[in-house]
């Protein structure tokens, strides 16, 4: 191969792999924004990492992928960590419509030591009418 070309396809390369990576982080963050929320755990909703690689996907990481990066009601209902709590109680949107209950989740739906708090939302609520007058 002569120099010059040598020099040309190695610039292409480097250009086709910043590309793909640019691509790559800009797919994580579409993937994300069709959470409900992800303000809480961000990353480590679906990854077992906060500076994640595409191969540290947790059980609810692969579950998203599985499911098409989409959020729904099948999503909503499975338990992909395995704690007792659905994935949409955990994040906080347990019909799957896509609307959080708050802004924030409940607990980490790929995590199963990361469970919803014990207070249930009838009990909360009683226990926040009781300050409110
Ligand atoms: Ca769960
Ligand atoms: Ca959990």
């Amino acid at each position: 191969m002569r120099p010059k070309l040598k020099v040309n396809v190695t610039i292409i390369l480097v250009l086709a792999a910043v590309i793909s990576i640019a691509g790559e982080l800009k797919s994580r963050d579409e993937y994300m924004r069709s959470l409900p929320v992800y303000r809480r755990y961000k990353c480590l909703i679906c990854h077992k990492s906060a500076a994640p690689v595409s191969a540290d996907l947790n059980s609810f990481g692969s579950d998203f992928r599985k499911n098409g990066y989409s959020w729904n009601i099948a999503l909503a209902l499975k338990d992909s960590d395995g704690d007792g709590y659905p994935n949409g109680d955990e994040i906080g949107d347990g019909n799957g419509d896509g609307v959080p209950d708050v802004g924030l989740e409940y607990s980490n739906p790929g995590d199963p030591m990361n469970v919803p708090n014990s207070i249930d939302r009838g009990t909360w609520g009683i226990l926040k009418s009781l300050f409110e007058e």
